[in-house]
């Protein structure tokens, strides 16, 4: 694997980390990932004594070079809010206090423990939310928590986000994290479906500056082609807009490849035809889905159908990339999957400009276990109580959770513990969930703010700010466009007493467990890493096969956390230094050295190596994709008379439901409306400014109305995340621009079927003027 990790020069890594001792007048400088998106930029910090002077984008990030975003600074302002959490709160009458860490741990010990033993594992159920993903403590610790409570019974935000896209990678390239991301830097022509990265930043494709890369793109003479319902800021900047009707991107998709087989232009190219199956069966199992076929069902011209398959037919090299606008409908999975054909059939997957996988530096899961073969990916190791839904990379979907709570009898979940999750306004049908967290029997919290759904637990445990913990993105970097590792140390010290996060993970497992208040987790992550050296030294796979287990655990140290574990997973990675078998590869000290990251290169090529599928082949043709065609068939007169639907969207000042407690991103104008286009306004006697009252089949609002021709005629869009009015948080700011939750009318029953996600986007609405 060629990289561009033999240009770095040790030299110059001692030069730029320089400034982090050296600055005068009482400063410092440090350098620190941005852990609030998935865009990671690299920030330049400077701090005098234990208060943070400014934040800036670091101009000699590897990776972001210079760029940030408003959120990236607020990691002051984050730090510094009086709202967040520093020391436990138990709630005692109905309220919530503050009480020592110690109280708080023989609390959870009373009352955890005693409610396994009297009602079984499955009685506790946990919810990860999503900053756990941008989290190094929880990326490797809720692995600790998980083990030792040892329930089935786990949700996450995967189900109301990228699950659809996980299980489509998993049946046809046979992991769920082998998923392709576009080459954004290298293509000349980009297809972006059902995301707006000029405001999200970018997800499940790790590119810092992602506005920038598309302009540079244009720029290089490339296209840009948006397929969504609202002309959203990267609508705005394409070469070619369709306004899709919500929920149709797999006919659209699917159209796509019937017109190049029309037009005899079905290409994979050599490199993936030679380890690809099921093409024959797919194009013909797509058949019947013409341009003129799937017209009137997606709102669109077949001739712009036709127009953007061409268009990526003809360019040099493309990629279609699609996201939250095209996971988030119930026809996700079958909508990634199609993602996959048409990259596949133009000739771009796999190849310099199209869509590729990345090598991640650590933790890649597509990295591990015998190259090319694998055991494939299949769902159904058990199911809900309540509605049989099935298991789905360990996990069950978020929206059955509030009934697993009210309706299972017996089997119910009767104690909940929330990770760095909000999912009373982030899950389908709120209101239900609010109310049945309200019959648990214990809840407990590892948040940093009392908000909407941690005012439910019993117990809250903050963990230390962004600012006062370690970082590493191991999730996102696995998604990223070029491969590259970036390790931030905590700009700021804990306070006494303060737990890391990974510690308060860990004890909480132990305690459930039944080890008492007084479990020391550096016992059991001792434990874990010495299980970890000794299973990498028994595998042939492993670049430290063979070696001395006990040589490995003491270069690592016994220091433990985050950090140990980590540089174990960097030396053992694919460019890693193999605990001195290969002295200038990957690890910690190497990161240390290098503060503003290290560049491993542009993505190359990574088939078959990446393959993990039982036949060693792109399994294309999987019948459960083929079966779903059918269904996707069934649904089209069901579109052609769609509805009013709702959708949401996503604004560069927000994120998800938690950072409206700081002031410099709220201020302005209220963001939280009902956008109408002016046809339906008038038709509907809305006026901009005015409220519209909105019913869909599980709950109403009241919103207030902005007419505009930015969403297209019977859509209407309500960002999600608000609705900060629920008595008992405490969230100064936020409250005072509460907003309105458009989950109340998301239908927790409305899911993708292949994968448990719910439906957010294309929600049957109803709205009339108040
Ligand atoms: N209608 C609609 N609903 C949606 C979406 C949509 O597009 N439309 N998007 C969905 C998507 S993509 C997602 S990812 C989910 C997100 O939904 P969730 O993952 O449930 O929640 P968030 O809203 O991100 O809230 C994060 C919580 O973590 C806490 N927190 C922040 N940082 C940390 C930390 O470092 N440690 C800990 N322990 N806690 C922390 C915050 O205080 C907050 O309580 O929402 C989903 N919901
Ligand atoms: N500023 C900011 N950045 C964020 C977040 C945030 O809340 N705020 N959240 C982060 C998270 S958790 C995630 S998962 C990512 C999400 O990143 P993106 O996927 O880029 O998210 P959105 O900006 O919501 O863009 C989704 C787009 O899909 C469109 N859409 C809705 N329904 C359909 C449909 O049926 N078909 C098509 N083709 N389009 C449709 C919407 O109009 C919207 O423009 O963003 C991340 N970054
Ligand atoms: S784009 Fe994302 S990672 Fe970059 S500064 Fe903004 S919030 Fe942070
Ligand atoms: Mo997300």
């Amino acid at each position: 694997m060629g990289t561009d990790h033999d240009r770095l020069d040790a030299d110059h890594a001692d030069r730029d980390a320089e400034p982090a001792s050296g600055a005068g007048g009482g400063t410092r400088t440090a350098f620190r990932t941005c852990p609030l998106c998935e865009a990671g930029c690299g920030l330049e910090i400077t701090v005098k004594g234990q208060q943070v002077v400014r934040i800036r984008g670091d101009q000699h990030d590897v990776f972001s070079k210079g760029f940030l975003c408003p959120k990236g600074s607020t990691l002051k302002q984050l730090h510094d809010d009086p709202d967040r959490l520093r020391m436990p709160m138990v709630k005692r009458d109905g309220v919530h206090v503050e009480v020592e860490w110690d109280e708080a741990w023989h609390l959870i010990a009373d009352r955890l423990p005693a409610i396994v033993h009297d009602h079984g594992r499955e009685a506790v159920a946990v919810y990860l939310g999503n900053p756990s993903a941008h989290n190094l403590s929880a990326m490797l610790y809720n692995r600790s928590l998980l083990t030792a409570l040892g329930t089935r019974r786990r949700f996450s935000a995967s189900t109301v986000d990228q699950m659809p896209r996980q299980v489509a990678a998993g049946y046809v390239f046979g992991t769920p994290v082998t998923v392709p991301v576009p080459d954004l830097d290298h293509t000349d022509h980009l297809v972006v479906i059902g995301a707006n990265p000029y405001a999200s930043n970018g997800s499940l494709c790790t590119a810092p500056d992602f506005p920038g890369r598309i302009e540079a793109m244009r720029a290089r003479g490339g296209t840009l082609v948006v397929v969504d319902p609202r002309r959203s800021r990267t609508a705005e900047e394409a070469d070619l807009w369709l306004p899709i009707r919500p929920g149709t991107d797999a006919l659209f998709l699917a159209a796509i490849v019937t017109t190049l087989a029309e037009d005899g232009r079905i290409d994979p190219g050599a490199h993936v035809a030679a380890h690809l199956s099921g093409l024959d069966e797919v194009v013909a199992a797509l058949a019947p889905f013409t341009a003129d076929a799937v017209a009137q069902a997606t709102g669109l011209d077949a001739s712009d159908i036709r127009r953007v398959a061409r268009g990526l037919a003809d360019a040099e090299s493309g990629s279609v990339y699609g996201r939250i606008g095209t996971c988030t409908t119930e026809f996700g999975t079958t909508t990634s999957w199609l993602i996959d054909v048409v990259n596949i059939v133009t000739g771009n997957l796999d190849r310099r400009g199209g869509a590729m996988f990345a090598l991640p530096v650590a933790g890649g899961a597509s990295t591990r276990g015998k190259p090319g073969k694998g055991k494939g990916f299949s769902i159904g190791r058990g199911n809900t109580q309540v509605r049989k839904l099935p298991e789905v990379m360990g996990e069950y979907p978020a929206s059955a959770m509030a009934e697993e709570i009210t309706d299972a009898g017996d089997d119910r979940i009767r104690a909940l513990i929330t990770v760095a999750g909000n999912p009373v306004l982030s899950t389908p049908n709120s209101v239900q969930l609010d109310s049945a967290l309200d019959d648990l029997d214990f809840m407990v919290s590892v948040d940093i703010y009392l908000n909407e759904t941690t005012r439910h637990a019993d117990v809250i445990l903050p963990p230390p700010s962004q600012l006062q913990r370690d970082h590493y993105d191991v999730l996102l970097l696995q998604f990223a466009v070029r491969n590259v590792a970036n390790y931030s140390e905590a700009v700021l010290d804990r306070a006494d007493g303060q737990p890391d996060e990974w510690e308060i993970l860990a004890k909480l497992g132990l305690i459930a467990a039944g080890l008492g208040p007084d479990a020391d987790p550096a016992l059991a992550d001792d434990a874990g890493i010495r299980s970890l050296v000794d299973h990498s030294v028994a595998d042939p796979g492993s670049p430290v096969h063979g070696r001395d287990a006990d040589e490995i655990v003491r270069a690592l140290g016994d220091e433990p956390g985050p950090a140990r574990m980590l540089d174990f997973m960097l030396q053992t990675g694919p460019y890693g230094a193999a605990f001195g078998a290969r002295p200038d590869g990957a690890s910690l000290a190497l990161l240390r050295a290098n503060p503003h990251g290290v560049d491993f290169g542009a993505l190359q090529p990574r088939l078959p190596e990446i393959l993990r599928t039982p036949s060693g082949t792109i399994e294309l043709a999987h019948p459960v994709l083929i079966a779903d065609l059918e269904r996707l068939r069934d649904a089209m007169p069901g579109f052609e008379a769609q509805p009013l639907v709702l959708v949401g969207r996503r604004h560069l000042r927000s994120n998800n439901s938690w950072m409206h407690n700081i002031e410099v991103l709220v201020k302005g104008k209220p963001r939280c409306t009902l956008q109408v286009h002016p046809d339906d306004a008038s038709r509907l006697g809305l006026h901009d400014g005015g409220v519209a009252r909105v019913t869909s089949r599980v709950g109403t609002l009241d919103a207030a109305v902005e007419v505009t021709d930015a969403v297209r005629p019977g859509v209407v869009s309500l960002p999600h995340g608000w609705g900060h009015d629920r008595p008992g948080t405490r969230m100064r700011v936020a409250t005072e621009r509460a907003g309105v939750n458009s989950n109340v009318l998301a239908d927790h029953e409305a899911l993708d079927p292949l994968s448990g996600n719910s439906v957010l986007n294309g929600i049957p609405v109803e709205v009339c003027a108040v």
